[in-house]
C-alpha cells in the first residue's frame, strides 16, 4: 500500500442533546476525520479527540496539527505492507494516540477494501451481533435520569452506564437501582475522585454495580491499585490505558478487572487487537468504548467489537442517539433486543455520505505525494 494523499477535514457537527460528564459538557462536535487515497481505494477514519484536552491530553485541533505537522510527513508518499505496519512510522513521536490512530485505521479500511472482505473480517472478528449498551450523560435530577433510563430500556440496550461526578452519584445510582434491581448498570466518573473518597466510592458497593468506570486520575493507574483493594465492585480503566504496556501494569498492579478499549485512545486497531489479546489471556473482559463518534468512528468500534474478548456490552449504540442525520449509510441501528448486526460489505460496510460530510466541513487540507 502506497500512501498517495491524505485530506485531514474537521466537520462541525451538533448532537441531538448536550452531553454532560464529569468534565464538561458537549452539544457542538467538532469532528475530525481523515481520508487516505491508496493504489486508487479511499480509506476513512474519525480521529475521537473531544473539543478540548479534558478528557485526556488530546483536542480535535491539537491532533490536527500533529498530524499535520508530524505524522503525516513520516508516512506520505511511503508504502507499507499492510495497515498494522504504518505505526512503525510514528516511533520518532511520543504521545497522541488518537491523531496517530486516524491514520492507521483509515490504511485498515483500505486494506478490508483490496482483499474484498469486511473490515471486522481483516481484523480477525467472529462476532455476527454485538450486544449495546448505552452510556447516559449527568442529569438534573434523578428522575430526569430515570425517565432516560426507561427509553433506552425500552429500545432494547442490554446494560446502561451513568455518568457521575461527586454530589451527583448515590441518589442518582440508587434510584435507577431501585426501579431497575436486576439490569447491567455501571458507572463512569471520569476521573472525577480522588483517593480521599474510598469510603464513598465503597458505599456503592450495595448497588452491585458491573463496574465504576475510571473513577481516579486520568494518568493514574497505581492509585486505582489501591481503591480496587478497598472496594467490591470492580473497577474498569478508560483514560489511563493508552497501550499494551498500560494493561500490563494495570493488570500486575490490579488496578481493575475489566478494562474499556477505545479504538483512539490506544492508538487504532493494531493496539487495540493487542490489548484485547492480552486481557483475554488473562481472563479480563473488555468491551468497546465510544466518543460520541459520527458513522466513520461509530462503524469502526463496530468491527473491533466483533473479536474474541469483548465479552461486555459496549457503549456503541444506535446513530439516532446522537444525529439527526448521520455520515453513513445505512445509518447504524439496534435490534428491539439491543444488538447491532454486523456489517457483510467490504471495508467499513457502510457507504459513507460524501455530500454531507463537504456540506460540513469547515476546515479542509489535502497532502499530496510526489
Ligand atoms: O468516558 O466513555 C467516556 C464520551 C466522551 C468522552 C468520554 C466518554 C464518553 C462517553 C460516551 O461515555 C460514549 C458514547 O456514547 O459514545
Ligand atoms: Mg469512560
Amino acid at each position: 500500500m502506497r500512501i498517495d494523499s491524505i485530506t485531514l477535514r474537521k466537520l462541525q457537527m451538533r448532537l441531538k442533546a448536550p452531553f454532560e460528564t464529569s468534565f464538561g459538557v458537549t452539544f457542538d462536535r467538532p469532528i475530525l476525520l481523515v481520508e487516505i487515497q491508496s493504489d486508487g481505494v479511499t480509506g476513512w477514519s474519525e480521529v475521537t479527540a473531544t473539543e478540548g484536552p479534558f478528557y485526556n491530553t488530546e483536542s480535535v485541533d491539537i491532533a490536527a496539527l500533529v498530524l499535520r505537522d508530524f505524522l503525516v510527513p513520516l508516512v506520505l508518499g511511503k508504502s507499507v505492507a499492510d495497515a498494522s505496519h504504518v505505526r512503525e512510522y510514528f516511533a520518532p513521536i511520543r504521545g497522541h494516540e488518537m491523531a496517530r490512530a486516524g491514520i492507521e485505521n483509515a490504511l485498515w479500511d483500505i486494506e478490508a477494501q483490496q482483499q474484498c472482505v469486511p473490515l471486522w473480517k481483516l481484523l480477525g472478528g467472529s462476532l455476527q451481533k454485538i450486544p449495546c449498551g448505552v452510556s447516559l450523560g449527568l442529569q438534573s435530577t434523578p428522575e430526569k435520569l430515570l425517565e432516560k433510563v426507561a427509553v433506552e430500556l425500552s429500545a432494547g440496550y442490554r446494560r446502561i452506564k451513568l455518568k457521575i461526578k461527586p454530589g451527583k452519584d448515590r441518589e442518582f445510582i440508587a434510584a435507577v437501582r431501585k426501579a431497575y434491581p436486576d439490569i447491567l448498570l455501571s458507572v463512569d466518573a471520569n476521573s472525577a475522585y480522588t483517593l480521599d473518597d474510598a469510603e464513598h466510592l465503597r458505599s456503592f458497593d450495595e448497588f452491585s454495580l458491573l463496574m465504576i468506570e475510571q473513577p481516579l486520575w486520568w494518568d493514574d493507574i497505581y492509585s486505582h491499585s489501591k481503591l480496587q483493594k478497598q472496594i467490591k465492585t470492580n473497577l474498569c480503566l478508560d483514560e489511563s490505558i493508552r497501550h499494551l504496556r498500560d494493561a500490563q501494569t494495570a493488570l500486575e498492579l490490579g488496578s481493575c478487572r475489566i478494562v474499556n478499549i477505545k479504538l483512539g485512545r490506544v492508538g487504532g486497531f493494531s493496539s487495540a487487537r493487542e490489548i484485547q489479546g492480552y486481557c483475554d489471556q488473562n481472563s479480563i473482559p473488555v468491551w468497546c468504548g465510544g466518543m460520541l463518534e459520527c458513522g466513520i468512528g461509530r462503524a469502526h468500534n463496530i468491527a473491533v467489537s466483533t473479536l474474541p474478548g469483548y465479552k461486555l456490552p459496549g457503549d456503541v449504540s444506535a446513530s439516532a442517539r446522537y444525529w439527526v442525520e448521520d455520515v453513513i449509510e445505512p445509518e447504524v441501528t439496534v435490534t428491539p433486543d439491543g444488538f447491532i448486526q454486523v456489517p457483510q460489505a467490504p471495508g467499513l460496510g457502510y457507504h459513507v455520505r460524501h455530500d454531507l460530510i463537504e456540506r460540513w466541513t469547515v476546515e479542509k487540507e489535502i497532502f499530496r505525494a510526489s
